[in-house]
């Protein structure tokens, strides 16, 4: 027996390490599906058994129920010394919640593609022009920099935004104001937080950008940055209307891998911002292992649609090669559909942007954030990916 015991130690040992090396691995995309592996089949049975994952141990569900809605322009301007009309509009949910739509089109064209994107502290952060009616609390043109607005327009692309706020505040507050508001229920581990409620506003958005003459509502981009990635990825994953999908800096409960717990990791986010996702997210606090899922499987959602992932070197917090690392394993669902160009990549150096027809990575030099570089970068992809 006392032989026994170091080398049953040993066993047990090996057995543990073996399991929680299992548990550690980036599960295959594909083990969802029913039945064969294709690329119908995947949209038939690994897309929809994927979302209900999504739904039911991350963002929440989203509910089904169509309510009222009413869009209405507001006013109308020109931006941009002259070389883009700017309109705000306004659109109203199930009769009581309003959100102002502010968009930004180039002057004297038609059908163009849009860019669609969620900001942090209302429509006014764009620009310092008084014009803008305040939708949010922060300073007006604060946010400037990270709306590329005049090279968009140089590129006869336009911008659809909306104050996050106005869909659900940002606050852990018993999900009594916002969308959930209109949706009353008794919550459970699977009811949707304040991401899912931002993925749907865009939605919501989006339903009405067919009467926008000016818009091409087939060529429509969900785009948005850190916390607001984060909701593009969700609501472009569920919405195929969505043509193409940029995630800037999302990280955690975006598009970095869960399972490696660099950085920000499913505790620290649930514990700071516990509202973002439904409850049953928290169960995987210090226990990553047990999810039989990760993030990867998101991106996989959007296929074939084309999918932007960018980080930023220093942004370690969101583990920028952990977002890279999704879209690699998001690839034998996209090689389904054709291209598969991360095959023989490793993580690129900063300043490079890497990738094929509809999967495609840069890592930027710097912090977290989204500028200039990042947009010539956004603009230059969809121009090529998108199509007419
Ligand atoms: C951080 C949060 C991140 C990211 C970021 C942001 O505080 O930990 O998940 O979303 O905020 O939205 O700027």
């Amino acid at each position: 027996m006392m032989y026994m015991k170091p080398l049953f130690r040993l066993l047990i040992g090996i057995l543990l390490f073996n399991t929680a090396l299992a548990g550690d691995e980036t599960p295959d995309p594909l083990k969802v599906l029913a039945g064969d592996v294709t690329a119908e089949n995947w949209l038939e049975t690994g897309r929809p058994a994927t979302l209900q994952i999504f739904s039911e141990q991350v963002y929440g569900v989203t509910p089904k129920e169509k309510l009222s809605s009413e869009w209405k322009l507001d006013r109308e301007s020109e931006a941009l010394n002259g070389a883009a009309i700017r309109r705000e509009y306004l659109l109203t949910l199930g009769g009581s919640l309003t959100a102002r739509v502010l968009i930004y089109l180039p002057k004297n064209k038609k059908s163009v593609p849009v860019f669609m994107g969620l900001n942090f502290g209302g429509n006014q952060t764009l620009e310092k022009d008084d014009w803008i009616t305040a939708s949010g609390p922060s300073e007006r043109g604060g946010s400037s920099e990270r709306w590329s607005l005049a090279e968009l327009i140089q590129n006869e692309m336009g911008l659809v935004t909306v104050y996050c706020g106005d869909f659900d505040p940002d606050e852990d507050d018993g999900f009594e104001n916002g969308v959930h508001a209109l949706f009353p229920s008794d919550r459970d581990g699977k009811s949707w937080g304040t991401l899912g409620a931002w993925a749907w506003g865009m939605s919501r958005v989006l339903d009405h950008l067919e009467s926008v003459p000016e818009i091409d509502e087939k060529r429509v981009v969900a785009i948005g940055f850190s916390r607001l990635g984060k909701a593009a990825l969700w609501a472009g994953a569920q919405d195929e209307r969505f043509a193409m999908v940029v995630s800037a800096n999302s990280g955690c409960g975006g598009a970095a891998l869960s399972k490696r717990a660099q950085g920000e990791t499913v505790g620290k986010i649930t514990k700071r911002f516990p509202h973002w996702f439904c409850s049953n997210f928290s169960k995987y606090t210090d226990n990553e292992a047990e999810m039989t899922f990760d993030q990867h499987q998101l991106l996989a959602c959007i296929a074939p649609r084309p999918v932007y992932v960018a980080s930023a070197s220093e942004d370690q917090w969101a583990d920028p090669e952990g977002e890279f690392l999704s879209l690699v394993h998001a690839e034998p669902v996209y090689a389904l559909f054709q291209d598969a160009p991360f095959t023989d990549e490793s993580w690129p150096k900063p300043g490079m942007s890497i990738g094929g027809q509809t999967m495609r990575y840069h890592l930027r030099e710097g912090s977290h954030g989204i500028n200039l570089w990042d947009w010539k970068h956004y603009i230059k992809a969809s121009k090529n990916l998108l199509k007419e």
